[in-house]
């Protein structure tokens, strides 16, 4: 059984630039669904029971058919939102230090080109999806709940969902505020603990 982990922060601590409506409806009832469906896709196939989400999201053609496209899109929205949460912080902002700061900037150039280039690619995604920072330091995306680890690419460093939910109460149509002030809440102390 997967379960829904806590946010590890209160609802309104991200303050103005995501809201406690936002935290909680996006914590408490989307990624609360994905994991109640993927819970109930494994249920259809129990030879699946005990294996890790990375072994099921790293292997979904090895899967059965009949469950198959539920792994890839309720286990993808599972694992991707169980990272999103911590790649945000009441304390977030700012910029990387030691090796991914000097890793982004022999990437890009400089932090700040790296952020217009992330965003760029955040305000291209067609629809519902995620931008990702890969470790080596490209920058990729992803439709709907398709995550790096799908294609046998590694886990992603840092990760940005763009689906209209994550922003539609407080930014409306305006993916590219909310993307601006995401910047404001991203826990770098996190994403560098991810660099390998
Ligand atoms: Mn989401």
């Amino acid at each position: 059984m997967f379960t829904l982990p806590d946010l590890g922060y209160d609802y309104d601590a991200l303050g103005k630039y995501i809201s406690k409506d936002i935290m909680q409806l996006h914590h408490d009832k989307h990624h609360q669904t994905y994991v109640d469906k993927l819970n109930a896709a494994i249920d259809q196939a129990p030879e699946l029971q005990g294996k890790s989400l990375e072994e099921l999201l790293g292997n979904l053609e090895t899967l059965p058919e009949t469950v198959r496209t539920a792994v890839r899109n309720q286990g993808g929205g599972h694992y991707n939102h169980s990272l999103f949460w911590q790649w945000m912080s009441p304390d977030g902002g700012s910029e990387p230090t030691g090796e991914l700061a000097s890793a982004l900037t022999a990437k890009y150039g400089s932090f700040q080109n790296f952020v217009d280039e992330f965003t760029t690619k955040a305000l291209g995604v067609f629809g519902s999806g995620w931008v990702w920072l890969q470790p080596d330091m490209e920058i990729i995306t992803t439709p709907n709940q398709d995550t790096p680890i799908n294609s046998g690419q590694p886990a992603p460093l840092l990760g940005l969902d763009v689906w209209e939910h994550a922003y539609y109460l407080d930014y409306k149509n305006k993916r590219d505020d909310y993307v601006k002030a995401w910047w404001n809440v991203v826990n770098w102390q996190f994403v560098q603990s991810r660099v390998k």
